[in-house]
């Protein structure tokens, strides 16, 4: 394994494989490659959702699968997120509630920045606060004391930690399900790798007392329902306590050495890592112990829960049976650098490569890239995870055999030997689980 230091040595582009690249266009686009200059016609083509390649269904070219528009639709590019503090490049996927992805190759960094992090909203924002530190939360239910707990008393009563890790959308990849799930059309970009400063839910949950009865929590945020009706959640989700009760299950009240960001959930937040981020809750206000599964706003029914029966993509299901809640988030990697739709000087050969995986609770076993639609693969090198729910920064290089167009792919499998599919599987209704291998396209010449 190498170090962050060298990992980024070994990708900086050396002079004689030529890591001139430059990207199609100004500004790549999530429909792949934009039009300009002299790649007008490939853009239009792939803009539009030409098949370049394979005509499997749902395993359209990278070039043209990556947002393109439905058969009908009006060509609307990716609606850029506005806000402040914000990369500009960060794509809008919806404004009521506001959410936004993180196209990519944004994603190069080893800890994505503040500016760059994905934002995700079930309902209103809330109001933004100003007591930082005099924010109080409670702790209630199956315990024997119940607690009120301000900022500053978990900073000062318990032992802080610091860990980077993963979070991660319940329904990161949804756009790759044929036919579409049900919910904001993300691709790979709900989800960042952050420095998350707090202590552990674990410790406050013990000086709390947990009774025998104490098998599962529910959370609860500050923020508004989206119809504002007071009597409504925005978001209100829970897990079973052996979870609340891991290590790096933690109550955050910094991010990269920063005070949260109000709209990342300050002053304090739960980090419930490798699980779907919504357990993750944001301006938090309560964690109420339970006896029995949580029923709060986003649990049951279809939310949230995966098939035990392989449904037929497309049909109905009510999630009352044969489902159950998502646990583990699917293995995943992505290509940060070169971004999709790179176009390379004639005559490059070696192509630097940079991305990141990760895989829920489990760890990376290997990742692999190839340039031949899957028919060869070749392993790339891992940096070493500063923790547990780490993702692995990884680097390689591909030969290319000549000029043209080329699809760079990107497998990662787990430390339980499953990897990533050719395509999104399990399908349901809300489109969860969806974690199909990640695909850029390059033009060289
Ligand atoms: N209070 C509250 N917490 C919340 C949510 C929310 O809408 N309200 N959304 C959840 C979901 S679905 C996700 S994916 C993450 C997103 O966190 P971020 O906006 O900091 O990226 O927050 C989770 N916590
Ligand atoms: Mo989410």
């Amino acid at each position: 394994m190498l170090n962050e230091a060298q990992l980024r040595d070994a990708a900086a582009p050396s002079p004689d494989n030529d890591g001139a690249t430059r990207p199609i266009g100004r500004q790549p686009s999530r429909r792949g490659l934009l039009l300009g200059g002299s790649l007008a016609s490939l853009g239009a083509a792939a803009g539009l959702g030409l098949p370049l390649g394979s005509g499997a269904a749902g395993l359209t070219s990278a070039a043209s699968a990556q947002g393109a528009p439905a058969a009908g639709a009006a060509p609307k590019g990716p609606q850029p997120f506005d806000y402040p503090g914000k990369d500009k490049g960060l794509v809008l996927l919806g404004d009521r509630p506001l959410v936004a992805e993180t196209p990519e190759r944004l994603l190069d960094d080893d800890t994505t920045p503040i500016g760059k992090f994905f934002v995700r909203n079930n309902g209103q924002i809330a109001e933004e606060n100003k007591q930082g530190d005099a924010w109080s939360f409670k702790v209630e239910g199956e315990v024997d004391k119940p607690l009120t707990l301000t900022v500053a008393e978990l900073k000062s009563r318990f032992a802080p930690q610091t860990m980077r890790m993963v979070l991660e959308c319940g329904g990161n990849g949804r756009s790759f399900f044929q036919p579409p799930g049900r919910g904001n059309q993300w691709t790979n970009g709900g989800a960042g790798c952050a420095e998350w400063t707090g202590v552990r839910l674990a410790d406050v949950l013990k000086a709390a007392g947990l009774k025998d009865g104490a098998k599962f929590t529910g959370h609860y945020g500050a923020d508004p329902h989206l119809s504002g009706d007071a009597g409504k959640d925005a978001i209100s989700r829970g897990m079973p306590i052996e979870k609340a009760m891991e290590p790096h299950s933690m109550l955050v009240w910094a991010m990269n050495g920063e005070p949260l960001p109000h709209i990342h959930g300050g002053p304090l937040r739960l980090v419930v890592p490798g699980w779907p981020a919504s357990l993750s809750s944001k301006w938090l206000t309560r964690v109420l112990v339970r006896k029995d599964p949580h029923d709060g706003q986003g649990m049951g029914g279809t939310s949230y829960r995966l098939p035990t029966i392989p449904l037929v993509p497309g049909s109905n299901a009510d999630g009352k049976t044969n489902f159950a809640d998502m646990t583990s988030m699917p293995v995943r990697s992505i290509i940060t650098a070169p971004a999709n739709g790179t176009r390379l000087d004639a005559g490059t050969r070696q192509v630097p490569l940079r991305g990141a995986a990760w895989a829920g609770d489990h760890d990376i076993q290997k990742v692999e890239v190839s340039v031949d639609a899957g028919q060869r693969w070749q392993m790339v090198s891992m940096a070493k995870p500063k923790n547990r729910y780490d993702w692995v920064r990884w680097v390689g290089t591909v030969a290319l055999p000549s000029d043209g167009y080329f699809e760079v792919w990107v497998r990662a499998t787990d430390s339980r030997g499953v990897a990533q599919p050719h395509v999104a599987t399990n399908w349901n209704p809300q489109g969860y689980g969806s974690n199909p291998l990640h695909r850029i396209a390059v033009l060289v010449g």
